[in-house]
């Protein structure tokens, strides 16, 4: 079969043992010997959050391997502590991906880790404590050499990953809101409705001329941005060069800042991972005490976000300050950690069990679509904008079970795990149909079943 193409091969009837061999051959597959390529074609390097995804599917075939995953990762950090959102791969080539080194041109700043690695100038939602925390459970479980090795590979990386948390808590929040900024719809949720009013707003200038490569390697362009919204992404890219990826100069005079609800509770959710690691390696009562600030700040600041009419969390454009009020999975943000507070919980969920999200009648499975079926942004088959994408909802699943809310937990479980059994491990799927969108053999996708597996 070939990687672009989807379905045909899973069914209802796949047994647990069947699906994991799959997922783990899909890693095995996108493998290239310490580090993960995110697809086969579509996406040829390493990017910042699949690697984190990763490394959790990973840590089901082999924990030291996960570990590495990481720690190949975090060698592209930037001094700044920015983990960046894709390490290129030397060998894939100029024409494997766009944009590529040279359109990104990362040594304009004094941040880069030039001579290193080449990488975006952008990052991504933090992930990576989340999934060295749960590589470290499977290694506890374990115990003996595999435990040795990972403790040692996580005392290198523990400073690597409070450099990230302090990055994102400081650089991408000077005024201490506990909200963090968002410079671009790469960044994570590409093309999202969340982004349309700031990204139509943008007087777009002298783009230097580009060939796209992802249509190159969907079904079909329906499933990926437009033209104009890579038109906008590529003129953003030119003004963070202008600004030579300086933070300080970006917040000053940069047309897209957007504080971001889904990003900060990831944020907050992997403070709660860190703390943890720290307890785990006796870590000093300063971290402690810094990692507690930023997660407290964090909920804090996605209170501050809630609607009071709908009770959605909504990011804040800070050019306008005005509140991003679109209906998307974001709204439920505070449901991705365990520790917010019973009554935000229960409006949350409230909003996650109703007609506009996993209780609404035309899904195939009862999983969280990325935009809400019941508003006008909706469009079951283009990448943000309603397919259900499953790592989205690992990490709600995992916040609902944090949070106490077992019974739910399990039921996004078992749904999840039907449909990855029918559909395979697509990049996102129509979530009325059930068909299999975007690329096939997503390495995150298989990693997250691995991981639903286990559990
Ligand atoms: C740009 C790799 C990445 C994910 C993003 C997803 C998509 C890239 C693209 O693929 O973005 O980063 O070219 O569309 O939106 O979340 O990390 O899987």
């Amino acid at each position: 079969m070939a990687p672009h193409h989807h379905g045909a091969t899973y069914g209802a009837a796949l047994t647990d043992a069947a699906l994991g061999e799959r997922a783990a051959d899909v890693l095995r597959m996108n493998d290239m010997g310490g580090w993960t390529k995110a697809a086969p074609l579509l996406y040829p390097h390493q990017w910042s959050w699949d690697s984190a995804f990763v490394a959790i599917g990973w840590a089901q075939v082999d924990v030291r391997r996960a570990m590495t995953e990481q720690q190949r990762l975090f060698e592209a950090q930037w001094h700044n502590g920015m983990v960046p959102q894709i390490v290129f791969n030397p060998d894939a080539g100029p024409k494997s991906y766009f944009p590529d080194p040279a359109r990104w041109a990362c040594e304009l700043s004094p941040d880069a880790p030039v001579g290193v690695a080449e990488t975006s100038g952008l990052c991504q939602p933090p992930v990576h404590a989340i999934a060295v925390q749960r590589i470290l459970e499977v290694a506890r479980e374990q115990g003996g050499s595999a435990l040795e090795d990972v403790r040692a590979q996580l005392v290198g990386l523990f400073p690597k990953l409070l450099a990230w948390h302090r990055y994102l808590a400081e650089n991408r929040d000077p005024g201490g809101t506990g909200l963090v900024t968002t410079y671009h719809p790469w960044e994570g949720i590409d093309n999202s409705p969340r982004w349309d009013a700031v990204l139509a707003r943008l007087e777009v200038g002298d783009v230097p001329p580009y060939t796209r490569r992802d249509v190159q390697h969907v079904a079909d362009a329906g499933q990926r941005p437009t033209n104009e919204h890579y038109d906008r992404f590529l003129w953003l890219l030119e003004l963070l060069k202008r600004h030579r990826y300086d933070d300080a100069a970006i917040h000053a005079g940069y047309p897209f800042l957007v504080k971001d609800v889904f990003l900060t509770a990831v944020l907050v959710t992997a403070n709660t991972a860190l703390r943890e690691i720290a307890e785990y390696l006796g870590a000093s009562a300063e971290d402690k005490a810094l990692i507690d600030l930023w997660r407290d700040r964090g909920r804090k600041g996605i209170g501050s976000t809630v609607d009071p009419a709908g009770g959605m969390t909504y990011d804040l454009d800070m050019v306008t300050d005005t509140p991003v009020a679109v209906q998307t999975f974001a709204g439920m943000s505070p449901l991705i950690d365990g520790g917010f507070d019973a009554a935000q919980r229960a409006r949350s969920l409230a909003l996650f069990d109703s007609p506009a999200y996993v209780g609404h009648p035309g899904l195939r499975w009862r999983m969280l679509p990325s935009t809400s079926p019941e508003s006008e942004d909706f469009d079951p088959r283009n990448y943000w904008r309603g397919p259900v994408w499953p790592i989205v909802n690992w990490l709600f699943w995992r916040g609902l079970r944090d949070g106490g809310d077992l019974d739910r937990a399990e039921e996004l479980r078992i749904a999840s795990l039907a449909a990855l059994r029918t559909v395979g491990f697509a990049e996102y799927f129509d979530p009325m149909t059930g068909e299999g969108l975007g690329s096939a053999m997503q390495s995150w996708t298989a990693a997250v079943a691995l991981d639903w597996l286990a559990s």
